[in-house]
């Protein structure tokens, strides 16, 4: 009994130290038990002298000093081990080559002398899909700039590559503006510690872009934006009871051009400072009870034509600024709802799935890529829901393309995100709560759906790849009983 024991802890191991325990799955591989060790001392990472990108390239110079570390984690002095020949790693982009350095680093093991070692091993890799994101709310709760720089690196190690910023929202509005800067001052949690400056915002893009990932910036509108008004009047609704002000603010007002004047110009500053051509502008649950209770609203409705159908000023507002942002050469992502309203967006908007059942959302994908527009989606991925027990299967087992629909419809689904909704997050939290849940819909989104079909098998791969996570001092936590070898200090 205790033989056999002994042998499977042996199976599991070896096994591991293949390419099966590279999370999320490579595309296609070879792998065998043969082992080369690896000396810190005389390993080196450097350019092929076929490479278009060679000795200054920013990204894959800092790239290979963070490898660097993460490979040899307790490299301190000597080390026995006698190693010659090369690695060999061709990718189409530095961003590939990126992906590839994360996959080599998760080959490399040590035995229980220390000493490191790399299989023989061929990878050929790709994603599945090239959208693959999480958002990080940082309206319901402050997330400090460190925080969202530790969840990008570990966003890279499940090779994720867009954080979408979901800045904004009621509670409060910490980006601070340079062109209105009363929107963090009066709007923000608290006007100094709780703002992301300029130079953070910088940063987080710069620190983004280095591990391969895109920002994706979320101004929210013309719902879930209370804490806008504090610092732009004029701006909300102002909602009525009879014919008095009540006193409370609605959404967005959407009949006066001041308005899109000042819209205009908070995008056009947001284009400037992400870089990134996608731009989120919300859409999302527009309660329509105070723009019912306005007279101006009401009369605008009337001058308009649109009757009492509250959609059609959600769709004539959406529209407006979506044409704000496709002159400012940007994409527009929306959230579903604006869609469930109406087809007056352009063509290249994506549109983001956020609600439902499995049913339902399937058979959202199917309406939407119906009439040609291309969707992400977040439905069956919110991760801020917790649960007693194994939830992540759920997110495991998720198929993207299971829906009815042809092989043109299936193109237009983009990808995925993973929502992290902050109204019980913060950064006490945060880390725990995204890894490893996170990277199980990693690997839906990367790796390809018939080799990974089994969420059994799964398990033991995603219960190794969270040892690794705490390894490298990511605060992932454990899936079910066990261990790790080096535990979480
Ligand atoms: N905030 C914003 C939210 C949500 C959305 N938008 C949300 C709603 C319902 C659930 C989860 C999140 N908190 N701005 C919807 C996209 Cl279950």
């Amino acid at each position: 009994h205790s033989l056999s024991h002994v042998n499977l802890l042996v199976k599991v191991e070896v096994i591991l130290h293949t390419v099966e325990g590279v999370w999320p799955l490579p595309q296609s591989f070879t792998s065998s038990t043969e082992r080369y060790p690896l000396n810190p001392k005389a390993f080196y990472f450097g350019y092929g002298r076929q490479s278009a990108a060679q000795q200054d390239c920013s990204v894959l110079d800092a790239a290979f000093k963070r490898y660097f570390s993460l490979i040899f984690p307790d490299y301190t002095s000597d080390n026995l081990s006698v190693s010659a020949g090369q690695a060999s790693l061709n990718a189409e982009t530095v961003w590939g080559a990126l992906r590839g350095l994360e996959t080599f680093s998760q080959l490399v093991y040590q035995d229980d002398f220390g000493t490191y070692f790399v299989n023989k091993t061929e990878i050929d890799d790709f994603p599945r899909f090239q959208f693959r994101g999480i958002l990080l709310d940082t309206s319901r709760h402050y997330l400090p700039v460190q925080a969202i720089l530790k969840t990008l690196d570990a966003m890279a190690y499940s090779k994720f590559n867009v954080f979408h910023w979901h800045i904004v929202d009621d509670p409060s509005f910490p980006y601070q503006s340079r062109t209105f800067p009363d929107l963090s001052s009066t709007g923000a949690f608290h006007p100094m510690t709780h703002i992301y400056t300029q130079s953070d915002v910088r940063r987080v893009i710069s620190h983004a872009r280095l591990w391969g990932i895109r920002v994706l910036p979320e101004f929210d509108s013309p719902g879930h934006t209370q804490s806008w008004g504090k610092g732009q009047s004029d701006l909300l609704t102002p909602c009525y009871r009879g014919s008095t002000p009540s006193g409370t603010f609605g959404p967005v007002n959407p009949v006066l051009p001041s308005t899109y004047q000042f819209m205009a110009r908070l995008f056009k500053e947001v284009s400037s400072v992400f870089p990134d051509s996608y731009i989120h502008l919300g859409g999302d649950e527009v309660d329509f009870s105070c723009w019912k209770s306005n007279p101006d609203v009401r009369a605008f409705m009337q001058k308009m034509g649109f009757g009492g159908d509250f959609t059609k000023l959600e769709a004539f507002y959406m529209e407006k600024i979506v044409n704000i942002t496709s002159a400012l050469k940007k994409t527009s992502i929306v959230w579903q709802d604006v869609f469930d309203y109406h087809e007056r967006i352009p063509k290249d908007t994506v549109l983001h799935i956020w609600k439902g059942t499995p049913a339902s959302y399937k058979e959202e994908l199917s309406r939407m890529t119906k009439a040609g527009m291309r969707v992400l989606l977040a439905a069956p991925w919110y991760i801020n829901h917790i649960a007693y027990g194994q939830d992540w299967r759920n997110y495991y087992t998720v198929q993207p393309l299971n829906f009815s629909g042809t092989e043109e419809q299936k193109k237009l689904v983009i990808g995925g995100e993973v929502c992290m909704w902050g109204e019980y997050v913060d950064a006490t939290n945060l880390t725990p709560r995204l890894w490893p849940r996170a990277s199980a819909a990693a690997e839906r989104l990367w790796s390809d759906e018939k080799q990974t079909s089994s969420v059994d098998e799964a398990f033991p791969r995603l219960q190794d790849f969270r040892c690794k996570l705490v390894r490298r001092g990511i605060r992932a936590e454990p899936l079910h009983v066990g261990h790790c070898k080096h535990e979480y200090q």
